[in-house]
């Protein structure tokens, strides 16, 4: 035998599930793959495809009218609830959406990965897979027109009206991704729905739950419906939920809202014991078919179905808005039991027959309701307990406060409104949007540019201005960015990462030009930032205009709420080599993170950076990585210097570094982490190296315009 075939007839590539990862032999190098996620290689779409223009086309009656008569219809293979899939295609819904955290805007229901791994084989989301295969004839009978995104949220709030909410509204707009995302952080532990513990500084300080994380345990979306790490106690409970929904921007009594209102439709599946149940999804067998949790030994349709491990229905009529929830939860006492499942729950002490809803199969058949530990800290929590009162006195405000909640939960992370797409868009503006007013295109830019220039404002301090107010935007949930100019209001004019006092004084000057020319000042802003990049390229010898796209507009305070607004301070910027304290994560990795989050290639990332040095924008006018004699002129200089072998490269007290002449040993320049990790990261280096050759000069320049532009409109969806 041939040694080198020896073991192994097939080719490694195909071989994924064997040798380690490049990650798993150097896990402390910059994993840049979370640049590169969504490839058009990856994209059956093509890159001519625009889901927007595919909406267009779609009749969004006749699938409303689909989905309806598809929830309304049992399949044998997988049979409702009571004959219909409300409350499954609801719960679908509900843990796309819930998915979100607030922290850094990743997760939630706008791209579909309730599809791929991890989501499509979290515990807690066990039967979300045959929602979707329940789907499956209107997905593939609307085809483009509908991503599958969109159609999991449209069905679960389908399922609300089907059973009798008056919705809030609802957009389409979200478009589907074709792979698992790598940007995503779930947490450190290795098992799933390991201990809490690890994930907080105390247990029992719900607060110290690691950022950004959300959920109090890996593979749940939310609280452990069992209790704090499985062991009952409500309060408890009750505290854990405040923090957890707190995360996705969710206040008490939305929180509130949504527990009750989510529950009073669907039931609990803990019918069957755990050894009847297959391997999650991504675990099953090819037989399987993509389904996960499918029953193995014996029957785990209908009534012996499990999924969570709680069993049963919370409220008389689980098919039905109304106000059973509360009824049921107030309207008896309760006590601790557990399911066929073994898992702890919560059953009435005493019920009247009648109240008792009916078995899932057979309705002549009488079962037991339940309330899980989450359900009860509503009714024990004395904040949560006050706002259940208010709802009881009130239904229409109960229907409307939930119909609210519900529609931010699940259009949170999709973005602005001008991104919201259809014939249920709700006209009203809602603060969460962070609504920005409609801007002008009707001035004269030439004029503008001229008063600007007047002002005689440093080049780099208009780069600082227009790329702080920029560089917040963030694509995980299409917050922040330069449209509405908030960074002249609270919370960010006050930033330290944005340099106040220098702010200030920009923005003093740039208002009144603003304001005399009737454009935003959020268009003065970026145009003054264009401008200084204009002149560095001048001083650099290059003629390369900087396109500039008019039209933001300018938000108020009273549009912009400052609480939510607070996760989006940058604790660092390594594109101006800052950092507001030491952190347990390094500048590099901070810069990565930002860099994927403003939706930057590893190329651009580097040529921004590199070029930003040399035009000295660094925060504070520090000079560390200002590898030129020449500063304020865009050049490849800081590529040069980092490649050139002349130096050698010392760290030195405070976590910086030395860059030291190799013959004389006298020190020519300072460095961080974020300027080195440009030569140390192999990857980073072939960029770097691109950028440092003696013919791509030109190259460079162009590069870092377009990057900059990139930035500048990311959040442009007005025009996009
Ligand atoms: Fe819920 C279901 C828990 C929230 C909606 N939840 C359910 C269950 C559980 C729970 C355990 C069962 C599952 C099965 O299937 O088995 N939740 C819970 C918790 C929480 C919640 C713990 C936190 C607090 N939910 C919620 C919300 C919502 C909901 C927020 C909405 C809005 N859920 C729901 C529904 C259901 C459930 C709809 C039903 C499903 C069916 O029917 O299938």
């Amino acid at each position: 035998i041939n040694e080198s075939r020896r073991g192994c007839p097939v080719a490694h590539g195909g071989m994924t599930a064997t040798g380690a990862s490049v990650m798993d032999w150097w896990p402390n190098a910059l994993n840049l793959d979370i640049l590169h996620q969504h490839d058009t290689k990856t994209n059956p779409m093509g890159a001519d495809f625009n889901y927007r223009d595919a909406l267009r086309t779609l009749d969004v009656e006749a699938l409303k009218i689909d989905v309806r008569t598809c929830l309304a219809e049992s399949v044998e293979w997988w049979p409702g609830d009571w004959g219909s899939y409300l409350g499954m295609m609801a719960r679908v819904a509900w843990h796309a959406a819930g998915s979100y955290r607030l922290a850094d805007g990743r997760g939630g229901a706008a791209t579909g990965n309730q599809r791929f791994a991890p989501l499509n084989s979290w515990p807690d989301n066990a039967n979300t897979d045959k929602g979707r295969r329940i789907l499956w004839p209107v997905k593939k009978k609307y085809g483009n027109k509908i991503s599958w995104a969109d159609l999991m949220v449209f069905a679960g709030t389908v399922a609300y009206e089907m059973a009798g909410l008056k919705t809030f509204g609802f957009a389409f707009g979200r478009e589907d991704i074709w792979h698992p995302e790598k940007d995503i952080y779930w947490g450190s532990e290795k098992e799933w729905l390991a201990p809490s513990d690890t994930r907080y500084g105390a247990v029992e300080k719900p607060d110290t739950l690691a950022n950004p994380l959300a959920a109090v345990q890996m593979g749940l979306i939310y609280v452990n419906p069992e209790g704090v790490n499985g062991t009952p106690d409500p309060q408890a409970t009750a505290a854990q939920m405040r923090e957890t929904f707190a995360r996705m921007a969710m206040n008490d009594e939305e929180t509130v809202a949504l527990t009750a209102g989510g529950h009073t439709i669907g039931k609990c599946h803990g019918g069957a014991t755990p050894d009847n149940i297959g391997p999650e999804p991504e675990a099953a067998g090819l037989e399987d078919q993509g389904l996960g949790w499918m029953p193995k030994n014996g029957r785990g349709i209908g009534r012996n179905v499990l999924a969570g491990g709680p069993e049963g229905a919370w409220t008389s009529n689980p098919t039905q808005w109304d106000m059973g929830y509360f009824d049921m939860l107030f309207g008896h006492e309760w006590e601790l039991t557990k399911s066929p499942a073994g898992a702890q729950q919560w059953k009435p002490v005493e019920i009247a027959e009648e109240d008792m809803p009916v078995d899932v199969e057979d309705a002549s058949i009488r079962t037991m309701p339940l309330m899980t530990d989450a359900d009860m800290a509503l009714k024990v929590d004395p904040s949560y307990r006050a706002i259940c009162e208010r709802f009881i006195a009130d239904p229409d405000y109960f229907s409307d406060t939930f119909a609210r909640a519900w529609f931010k939960l699940t259009h949170r992370d999709l973005g602005p409104k001008s991104v919201y797409f259809g014939p249920y868009v709700p006209s009203e503006d809602l603060i969460w949007q962070d609504p920005i007013p409609e801007g002008s295109t009707a001035y004269n830019v030439e004029a503008v540019k001229a008063q600007i220039a007047a002002t005689g404002i440093p080049a780099a301090e208009l780069i600082a201005t227009a790329w702080d107010s920029a560089r917040t935007f963030r694509g995980s949930d299409r917050r922040g960015g330069a449209n509405g100019a908030r960074i002249r209001l609270a919370p960010q004019k006050d930033w330290a990462g944005n340099e106040p006092e220098r702010l200030a004084r920009v923005l003093a000057a740039l208002g009144p030009i603003a304001d005399q020319a009737g454009a935003s000042i959020a268009d003065v802003i970026v145009l003054a930032g264009n401008m200084g990049i204009e002149q560095a390229l001048k001083a650099g010898g290059f003629d390369i205009p900087v396109p500039f796209t008019p039209g933001r507009g300018d938000a108020t305070q009273e549009q912009t709420d400052v609480e939510s607004f607070e996760p989006l301070e940058p604790l660092a910027d390594g594109f101006r080599n800052w950092q507001k304290e030491e952190y347990v994560v390094s500048p590099e990795e901070m810069m990565l993170d930002r860099a994927q989050l403003m939706g930057l290639t590893a190329a651009e990332m580097t040529v921004l950076a590199g070029g930003f040095r040399v035009i000295g924008v660094n925060h504070g006018g520090s000079k560390h990585g200002v590898f030129t004699r020449n500063e304020g002129a865009l050049s490849p200089d800081f590529f040069d210097v980092l490649t050139d072998m002349a130096y050698s490269w010392h760290p030195v007290e405070g976590g910086t570094y030395e860059i030291r002449n190799r013959k004389t040993g006298e020190v020519a320049y300072t460095a961080t982490r974020a300027d080195l990790v440009f030569g140390s990261n192999s990857v980073l280096r072939a960029y770097a190296e691109v950028y440092a050759q003696n013919d791509n000069a030109e190259k460079f320049a162009r590069d870092f315009v377009a990057a900059w532009v990139k930035v500048m409109d990311a959040d442009r969806f007005d025009v996009k």
